[in-house]
């Protein structure tokens, strides 16, 4: 209601008049409109509560956003960032799918090995459904350094340097089928944890679905992080086996819940489908019972127990904890969850869990002195089939807030406060967990899944702003064809009432989880330390090209080109081979000038390659086709960058 009111003259006049003076000089025709605020706001007919917003987001050229939101690009494969407030798409960061303009997957040897780390059963796997971006943490609080990112389709994990916003690191994960319960972290990033989202066997082998409780599993995986090499370490990497239930999102306890993982699960009915032979389909058989079971891993414990000797069966090169010896060792337990439940959030203390039921109008908080309390004294109200003891539902909870339809993810604001989205009104609920009341609701258009808040996975969240990651747009964007941008919206929660502040479309992929850090955490490299440097090993490049030192060596029916890049020449700008040599040319831009990369593109060899002040890469290639191949700059980099050229001939 507040948002539709009409501007009106007066009282904020004097608050929007400083940032509105460059309004005030816009020219005549053309459609705009000149004017004072008071009148550009009524012929554009903005609310005051818009005017307000656009006073909140705007940031004007030459400033900066004051925080950064990495978003997962959903099936996009990509991580994007964006400036906050100002809604501004920063980068899109090349992760599981090739991407040109950064030179991801275009012929630079370094970004292809880390694809090819990618491949599965032999196969490049080009695309990804990226679903939660986890920033590093030291001691519960982003640190900046590092993200990290999974797929969904693919079970893989990505790295991401924060240095240089590259990915230097994928990893697959052969037991799952699927994955969904990551990436995240524990508090000093000691762990990256993934869970299997849909059950099969951890072989990799087939089972028919008769042989369902029999043959299929879940796991979660705890990939240890070595933050000296930037890289997990796949050697102290372990994996717990869980029943065939179907993993849906993890968190990790902080604080007095440090040491443990939360984990919940959705479809421990075990379902399996085929609807085409008469048999409840999925969505049916899956939200049959009234529980399901949230995960209670001691991680810490797990680790310990993951290092003995015949504690663990190693499956496809993995070390894993069978279901029954994580129970002996006191490392799972679970705790019933109403109902198909779908997010799991420690709260910034990590005293309490909040757990929404997608099929449930409330929120359940589990307390972690009374779950702690429960396992000491064995309060289980059972054991599921797969004989892990079951935690006394009443015993453990601290109480259930009717929140609204559809109830998916919690994010906080610290004091309690703590905010869900509701899927089905589709709002957003500002709630207080401590006083277990609801506060506000704000509609959100439409259909929110994630919400990510300012430092919002951390000890201590910053309070101030919400971004509702909206799936549908419907009518918030001129028509762009069938296909749909996301809606970002952000929204004001600082104040005593929450305000929508503004609309983002985001036109690449569904991206479902983003986390949102002060931009002054992060320590960016402006340009890479020294010249000659390889972006992968985040080290000097071991035979780069130099300054001086540029040339073309033969080496069998290999051909060495040592070339080297600068406003507005490569050296050398000829390069003559036989057909059927294989060339590989060392390229580096030896600039050291803030932005002053160059690309480098073969014609017709599929090869685009970005360098970047410092960087150095390597480019292999056959050069089959004989013929005459331009290879020239594809960064517009100075007045003569059309002449940033050189000749390719291949000789017949
Ligand atoms: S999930 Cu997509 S809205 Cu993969 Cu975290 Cu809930
Ligand atoms: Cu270098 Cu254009």
């Amino acid at each position: 209601m507040r948002d539709r009111k009409l501007y009106r003259v007066g009282i904020p006049l004097a608050v929007v008049a400083g940032a509105f003076l460059l309004a005030m000089s816009c020219a005549d025709g053309g459609g705009q409109v000149s004017g004072d605020v008071g009148d550009i706001a009524q012929a554009r007919g903005l609310s005051q509560a818009d005017v307000t917003a656009a006073l909140k987001t705007y940031v004007p050229t030459g400033k900066m956003d004051e925080y950064l939101l990495f978003s997962s690009a959903g099936h996009g494969g990509q991580v994007l960032v964006i400036g906050v407030p100002s809604m501004r798409l920063l980068k899109v960061i090349g992760v599981f799918t090739p991407e040109p303009w950064q030179g991801w997957g275009y012929g630079a040897e370094d970004t292809h090995l880390v694809l090819a780390e990618g491949e599965m059963n032999n196969r490049p796997i080009t695309w990804a459904d990226t679903h939660h971006p986890a920033l590093s943490e030291t001691d519960g609080d982003y640190d900046g350094q590092y993200l990290f990112i999974n797929d969904k389709a693919n079970p893989r994990i990505a790295v991401i340097d924060l240095r240089d916003f590259e990915t230097k690191q994928i990893v697959t994960d052969p037991l799952m089928a699927s994955n969904h319960g990551g990436a995240f972290v524990t508090p000093n990033t000691e762990y990256v944890i993934e869970a299997a989202q849909y059950a099969a066997p951890l072989d990799g082998s087939y089972a028919p679905l008769s042989e369902y409780e029999e043959k299929y599993r879940g796991a979660i995986t705890f990939w240890k992080f070595d933050r000296d090499a930037g890289r997990l370490d796949l050697d102290q990497t372990f994996v717990i086996e869980l029943p065939p239930y179907w993993q849906d999102l993890s968190d990790a306890g902080k604080g007095p819940s440090f040491g443990w993982a939360f984990l919940n699960s959705f479809c421990s009915e075990m379902a399996t489908g085929g609807i085409e032979s008469g048999n409840p389909p999925f969505e049916a058989g899956c939200s049959a019972n009234d529980m399901d079971y949230l995960a209670i891993v001691n991680w810490q414990a797990a680790a310990e127990v993951a290092a003995q000797p015949g504690k663990t069966v190693q499956i496809q090169g993995r070390r894993v904890i069978p279901i029954q010896t994580a129970v002996e060792e006191g490392l799972l337990y679970f705790a019933p969850e109403p109902k198909s439940p779908h997010g799991a959030d420690v709260t910034p203390d990590g005293t309490q869990i909040i757990v929404s039921g997608k099929l449930d109008p409330h929120a359940t908080i589990y307390s972690w002195e009374k779950i702690q309390q429960a396992i000491a004294n064995q309060d289980f109200s059972g054991t599921d089939d797969f004989g892990i003891p079951i935690l006394n539902f009443d015993a453990i909870i601290d109480g259930q807030v009717e929140l609204g339809l559809g109830p998916l993810h919690t994010q906080f604001a610290g004091n309690g406060v703590a905010f869900t989205s509701l899927f089905l009104e589709p709002s957003v609920v500002k709630w207080n967990y401590e006083q277990m009341q609801v506060i506000e609701k704000l509609p959100v258009h439409y259909n929110v899944g994630h919400l990510a808040a300012a430092e919002g996975d951390t000890k201590s969240p910053d309070g101030n702003y919400l971004v509702s990651l909206n799936k549908w747009s419907l009518d918030r964007f001129t028509p762009v064809g069938p296909l749909l941008p996301q809606n970002f919206q952000l929204i004001d929660v600082a104040g005593p009432q929450m305000q929508l502040l503004y609309d983002s479309p985001i036109g690449i992929g569904e991206p479902h989880y983003a986390q949102m850090i002060k931009a002054d955490k992060l320590n960016v490299w402006q340009t890479y330390p020294e010249i000659g440097f390889d972006p992968r090993r985040m080290a000097p490049a071991e035979d780069p090209a130099m300054p001086g030192e540029e040339r073309i060596e033969r080496r069998g029916n290999e051909v060495h080109v040592y070339m080297t890049a600068i406003r507005s020449h490569f050296t050398p700008e000829h390069i003559e081979v036989n057909q059927g040599d294989n060339v590989v040319i060392h390229l580096t831009n030896v600039e050291q000038a803030l932005d002053a990369t160059h690309g480098f593109a073969v014609d017709k060899h599929n090869i685009n390659v970005s360098i970047e002040p410092g960087e150095s890469q390597v480019i292999r290639f056959t050069a089959d086709q004989a013929g005459v191949f331009p290879y020239y700059c594809t960064e517009f980099c100075s007045a003569l960058h059309l002449e940033m050229v050189g000749y390719l001939l291949v000789k017949p």
